[in-house]
């Protein structure tokens, strides 16, 4: 059985076997037991992203129609266990504990007292939770609303509430007044959003699932599908066993990019046989992705010489004629940068990168797959603006099996996004609320993360409501921050399960227990169902079916409609009770909010496959400035946006393969060969060696920002692994304190975790 070794080669902790296999078998077992999961849980597994069965509320990846028998993998799995788990946090445990104590405890212990089973307010006097009337949160959070001005509260989601409950909050922000709505997503991909709105005029993915039958070439940059979107194995599988090109390009060798064994096949699992995936791997260097592409582009318009030689062309001149602006100066750009540049910040050899780009000039229909390699450094937006000029340069988007496609994360985090959760008040429409609900809507622009960061920091926000997640692990500057979070007057944290967020609480503050996805979820009118769209812009109707882990829940969508009810001055337009007795009527609101998405939405609610909401850029409508699709050009040739110095490295935050963003589920990060630990600092031998330390030694990371302020994060344990040189990786969140509030993409304001200017302090 493949188990973590060390490599008799060089010495780097690394993993044996493919990712899949009797490894991701064992990781269910495991927490399966861990959790004490009824036997009834395998059955709601079975009805796991499938036509009348619950969206996983893991990742964003799509259900097709023709389903496995399981439809969901070892994480799927893993994260469905952990909202079904027999564990209850019950007001007795907030009697034993006060909040200073509990703020001592680790994230994952936190989380292993399971379910939150009652709503619970905050007592001064006592430092404890305290268990309270769900009517009397609800009139004391509007109560203390109603006294403050709309914009001195912030309103946040973390992506995994549904369409209607998005629809909601979004639409309550607005009747209440303001448009600081900032979600995840600005911790994500919204460099995406920015970068493909810029460049083609939508601002998501234009690739379907289809395509991926279909592709011929994937282009795979900073993503990490075996631990973050393991469904994607599957088509990864069956693409690299008819043949097509798969270029990686990571840091890091990642196993689920190496190879995969299908668990969902008795041969493949049998005779342990496992599927090559990569056909190139480039460990570029972090940051080094802006170098790699225009790269490729370089050796693109030499072969394109060359081929005019003969009477032919690489470029798809075509197409750049009818449908693109801005090749001339691109092009430029792209010819007058020298090979010597691009090899020292892509840390490749310029053979290696010619190698992709023939790869790339080769092939019929190229897909692009991106994740949190891109979008999380200074120049995000150019990393991701510079794969769309290369898929520009062939025609590669708006063609079946071509197009690029940010993988995102949170289950819904998209879906969010297209029912008005965000703070840009042009992307959602605005006039069509107000003649909707007869209001006049805010129409200044509200706080995305970090600036609602900023502003709390400033003392300029009085109340945060959280509509799930656990925004003082997930954001940078962690320390400053916390400090900062108790000046508030309220904080409201709607939630599953405790985590560090609700621990540093405003002078009023509410601890709200909500259903999970798999719960049933019964109103007045019956049983509701849900709706999520995935990474592809599929929308999927979702039942949960088991019994709640405590009668005390509320569901997301009745608990924004209760405060929303206890906040504004009634209005027979916006009838919360009404939705709330029945969740078609919200659907019905948004398919009137929204008719070019969400027409007929209670009709295809149940649609085999999901029903696609469009996408413009795809049937090449550019809805960009130009009305044409845009090459642009890169501020910088590397995306870290800080120099090398000495003493100086780049730090990659990573997930591991036993964590769910700030939920660690355990201390195995299998598919890298790291067991029983987080507090790991990965570097290579020789840049162990050149910096004086030796492997096992204790350490601590300094921030290497320039505005002086001090910060650190450790013990850490120093770790030999397989890194470009001049780099570290250690986990997130726990390297979050490390991260200066103002080190993000200087373009959507995503912070740059992936590329953090550190030094170590032996
Ligand atoms: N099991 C599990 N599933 C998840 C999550 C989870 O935490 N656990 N989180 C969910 C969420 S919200 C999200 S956003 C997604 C995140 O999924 P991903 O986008 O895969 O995010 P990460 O794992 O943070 O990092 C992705 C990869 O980027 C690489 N990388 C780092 N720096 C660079 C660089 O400069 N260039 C390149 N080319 N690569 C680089 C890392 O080595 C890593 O392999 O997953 C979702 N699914
Ligand atoms: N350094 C560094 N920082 C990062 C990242 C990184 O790669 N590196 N990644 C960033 C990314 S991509 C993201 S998306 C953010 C994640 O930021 P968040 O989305 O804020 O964080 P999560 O860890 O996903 O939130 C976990 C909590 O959600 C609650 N929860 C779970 N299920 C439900 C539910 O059904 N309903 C409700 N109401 N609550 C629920 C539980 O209480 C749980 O403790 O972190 C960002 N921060
Ligand atoms: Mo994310």
């Amino acid at each position: 059985m493949a188990e973590a070794t060390a490599n008799p080669e060089d010495d780097t902790v690394h993993y044996d076997g493919p990712a899949g296999g009797w490894g991701s078998v064992r990781g269910i077992t495991r927490i399966f037991g861990k959790e004490a999961a009824s036997p009834l849980a395998m059955e709601t597994l079975a009805r796991q992203n499938k036509p009348h069965g619950f969206m996983c509320v893991s990742c964003s990846w799509a259900k097709p129609a023709d389903y496995h028998p399981f439809e969901f993998c070892e994480n799927g799995a893993k994260a469905t266990l952990w909202e079904l788990t027999s564990k209850r946090c019950r007001p007795e445990f907030f009697a034993a504990h006060t909040v200073t104590e509990l703020r001592g405890w680790r994230d994952y212990d936190l989380e292993e007292q399971g379910r939150l089973t009652h709503p619970l307010r905050y007592d001064p006097a006592s430092d404890r939770y305290l268990p309270c009337a769900w009517e009397d949160a609800f009139r004391e959070i509007g109560a203390e609303l109603r006294r403050l001005d709309p914009w001195e509260s912030v309103f946040y989601a973390s992506g995994r509430a549904s369409l209607e409950t998005s629809y909601l909050y979004g639409l309550f922000a607005r009747l209440y007044g303001h448009n600081n709505l900032p979600d995840s997503s600005n911790m994500c991909h919204e460099t995406s959003s920015v970068a493909l709105k810029k460049t083609l005029g939508v601002g998501v993915g234009t690739v379907v699932y289809d395509d991926l039958a279909k592709t011929d070439c994937l282009l795979f940059f900073g993503q990490n599908p075996g631990t973050n979107s393991p469904r994607f194995l599957h088509p990864l599988q069956e693409a690299a066993k008819r043949g097509a090109e798969i270029l990686v390009f990571n840091p890091v060798r990642e196993t689920g990019l190496e190879s995969f064994t299908n668990p969902q096949s008795p041969l493949e699992m049998v005779t342990r046989k496992a599927t090559p995936i990569a056909t190139q791997y480039h460990q570029v260097r972090p940051g080094g992705d802006i170098a790699v592409i225009l790269g490729i582009c370089k050796h693109v318009f030499a072969a394109d010489d060359l081929a005019k030689e003969e009477g032919r062309r690489v470029l798809d001149a075509a197409f750049i004629e009818a449908h693109t602006h801005g090749l001339e100066a691109f092009e430029a750009r792209v010819r007058g940068t020298a090979w010597a540049e691009i090899e020292r910040e892509s840390g490749l050899p310029r053979s290696a990168i010619e190698a992709a780009g023939a790869a790339y000039v080769k092939a019929e229909r190229v897909t692009a797959f991106y994740g949190m390699g891109l979008t999380q450094q200074v120049h995000g937006f150019d990393n991701v603006a510079m794969l769309v000029n290369l898929l520009l340069l062939r025609g590669m988007i708006g063609r079946d099996g071509c197009g690029i496609s940010p993988v995102r994360g949170h289950s819904n985090v998209q879906g969010q996004r297209t029912v008005g959760i965000g703070e840009k008040p042009e992307e959602v429409p605005l006039d069509k609320l107000a003649a909707q609900y007869g209001f006049e809507p805010p129409r200044k622009k509200g706080l995305n993360t970090v600036e609602a960061c900023q502003a709390i920091l400033g003392k300029r926000v009085k109340a945060f409501l959280g509509l799930g997640g656990n925004f003082l692990r997930a954001i940078p500057e962690q320390v400053a921050m916390e400090l900062a979070w108790t000046d508030l007057r309220l904080t409201v944290q709607v939630a599953t399960k405790l985590n560090r967020s609700h621990l540093v609480n405003g002078a009023v503050a509410y601890l709200l227990p909500c259903l999970g996805r798999t719960e049933e979820d019964r109103q007045q009118s019956g049983p509701q169902a849900v709706s999520v769209e995935d990474t592809f812009s599929t929308i999927y109707g979702s039942l949960g079916k088991r019994t709640p882990a405590s009668e005390h829940l509320m569901s997301e969508a009745a608990i924004v409609a209760g405060i929303a009810r206890a906040t504004l001055d009634p209005n027979p337009r916006v009838p919360w009770d009404t939705w709330i007795a029945d969740y078609g009527l919200i659907r019905q609101a948004i398919a009137e909010t929204y008719p070019e998405f969400f027409e007929r939405f209670n009709d295809r609610l149940w649609q085999k496959g999901g029903f696609y909401r469009g996408n413009k850029a795809r049937e090449r409508i550019w809805e960009t400035e130009s009305g044409k699709a845009e090459f642009s050009l890169p501020a910088s040739l590397s995306a870290v946006g800080f120099a090398d110095a000495p003493g100086r490295y780049r730090l990659i935050t990573l997930r591991s393969n036993d964590q769910f963003n700030t939920t660690i589920y355990g201390f195995s990060d299998r598919l890298r060969g790291i067991e029983g630990r987080r507090d790991v600092l990965l570097m290579n031998p020789d840049e162990i060696a050149r910096a004086g330390l030796e492997a096992g030694q204790s350490v601590s990371l300094t921030a290497d920002a320039e505005d002086g302020i001090a910060r650190e994060a450790g013990p850490l344990v120093v770790t030999p692994f397989a890194l470009p040189d001049g780099c570290l990786g250690a986990y997130y969140p726990e390297m979050n304190p490390l991260i200066a509030l103002s080190h993000h993409d200087i373009q959507s304001k995503t912070p740059a975790a992936k590329g953090v200017p550190v030094r170590i302090r032996a």
